[in-house]
C-alpha cells in the first residue's frame, strides 16, 4: 500500500497474511519497519531520526553505495539514501519468484545532478520482499548504463539497524576466526577470537570474508535474528556506545542499548562493472526463537 508517512514523505506498507509487515520510505529506498506476527518491532528507528531530506534517516535499513563510509571522495556511505527513489511498475524479471509474497519494486536512475559527483551512469532497482513467514528481503540489481565505455567500481552495504532489548546481553555468531579491519584502530587488520562477539563498549569493524548466514542472539527476548547474504562477502558491526551516542543528534544519549548493527556488505574488495554488466546483492533476515539453537 502506497501511502504518506512522517512528515508527509511517501512510503510503501508491505503486509503478509499472518500479520507481519514492512514499510520502506521512498526517501533513501529505506527499509524503516518489520514487524512480525505479534506486531513487535524487529528494526531500531531512533526516536530522533529526521524524517527531513537531506538527512539520512537514522535507523531500518539505509543503503550504504556507491561508497561505504569515507572510503572514498563520496560524502558518508554514499547519496542513494539521500536521494529520493520511484516505485518500478516495469521490473525486470526479477530471478527471486514473487509468489504469494508482497514486494515492492523501487528504481533510482542516475541524474545530471549525481553525475557531476560520480560521473557514471548507473541504474539501481531495489527489490523489497516480504516473505510468507515474515523473512524479509532486499535484492539490490544495480547496472552499468554508460554508453561512453567507462566502467566503475563501488563498495555497498545494508546498514541494517537491529532492535535489541539490551546490548549486554547480544551475541553474534558466525564471524569467530574470521579477519576484520578495526575502524577504532586506523581500520588495522585483526583477527577474531575463536567465540562469539559480546558488546561491552563501542565497536566499528569490517569482517571479511564472512559466511553466508549470521545469527544475532537477543538473549532476553530469547529471539534470534538470522541474516542471509548473496554477493556480499563481508559484514560490518557496530555499535556507537554511550560517548558517540551523545554525539549525534539524531540518536538518542541510552539508544545504544537497544540497537546493533549487522551490515552485510561488499567492502574490502571493490566491484567493477563495465557498461552494460549488473552486479545483484541479496540479504535475507528472519527470526527464530533463540532455543532454536543448540546449547542457548
Ligand atoms: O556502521 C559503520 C559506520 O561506518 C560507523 O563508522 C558509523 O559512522 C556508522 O556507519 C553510521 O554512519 P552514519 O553516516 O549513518 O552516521
Amino acid at each position: 500500500e502506497h501511502c504518506k508517512g512522517i512528515n508527509g514523505l511517501d512510503k510503501v506498507v508491505l503486509r503478509e497474511v499472518r500479520g507481519c509487515s514492512a514499510e520502506v520510505y521512498l526517501y533513501g529506498g529505506q527499509v524503516t519497519s518489520w514487524k512480525n506476527v505479534h506486531g513487535e518491532e524487529l528494526l531500531f528507528v531512533s526516536s530522533k531520526a529526521n524524517f527531513k531530506p537531506p538527512n539520512a534517516i537514522r535507523g531500518g535499513i539505509p543503503i550504504c553505495f556507491p561508497q561505504f563510509s569515507n572510503l572514498g571522495p563520496l560524502e558518508q556511505h554514499g547519496f542513494v539514501r539521500n536521494r529520493l527513489w520511484s516505485i518500478d511498475n516495469d521490473p525486470p524479471p526479477f530471478a527471486t519468484t514473487s509468489t504469494n509474497k508482497a514486494f515492492v519494486d523501487l528504481i533510482l536512475k542516475h541524474s545530471e545532478e549525481d553525475f557531476k559527483i560520480w560521473p557514471y551512469r548507473c541504474e539501481f532497482r531495489l527489490r523489497v520482499t516480504l516473505g510468507p513467514g515474515g523473512d524479509l528481503m532486499l535484492t539490490s540489481r544495480i547496472r552499468n548504463m554508460s554508453a561512453d565505455g567507462k566502467p566503475f567500481s563501488f563498495t555497498f552495504a545494508y546498514h541494517t539497524y537491529f532492535a535489541v532489548t539490551d546490548i549486554s546481553e547480544v551475541r553474534v555468531e558466525g564471524l569467530e576466526t574470521l579477519d576484520y579491519l578495526d575502524n577504532l584502530k586506523n581500520r588495522e587488520r585483526f583477527t577474531e577470537q575463536g567465540d562469539a562477539i559480546v558488546f561491552e563498549s563501542e565497536m566499528d569493524r569490517i569482517y571479511l570474508g564472512t559466511p553466508t548466514k549470521i545469527a544475532i542472539l537477543d538473549h532476553e527476548r530469547k529471539r534470534t535474528f538470522v541474516l542471509r547474504k548473496d554477493g556480499l562477502p563481508d559484514a560490518v558491526v557496530w555499535n556507537p556506545w554511550d560517548k558517540k551516542a551523545k554525539a549525534m543528534t539524531d540518536f538518542g544519549d541510552e539508544e545504544y542499548k537497544h540497537m546493533l548493527c549487522v551490515e552485510a556488505a561488499c567492502i574490502e574488495k571493490p566491484i567493477t562493472l563495465k557498461p552494460g554488466e549488473e552486479w545483484r546483492g541479496r540479504q535475507e533476515i528472519s527470526t527464530v526463537p533463540s532455543s532454536y539453537f543448540s546449547g542457548q
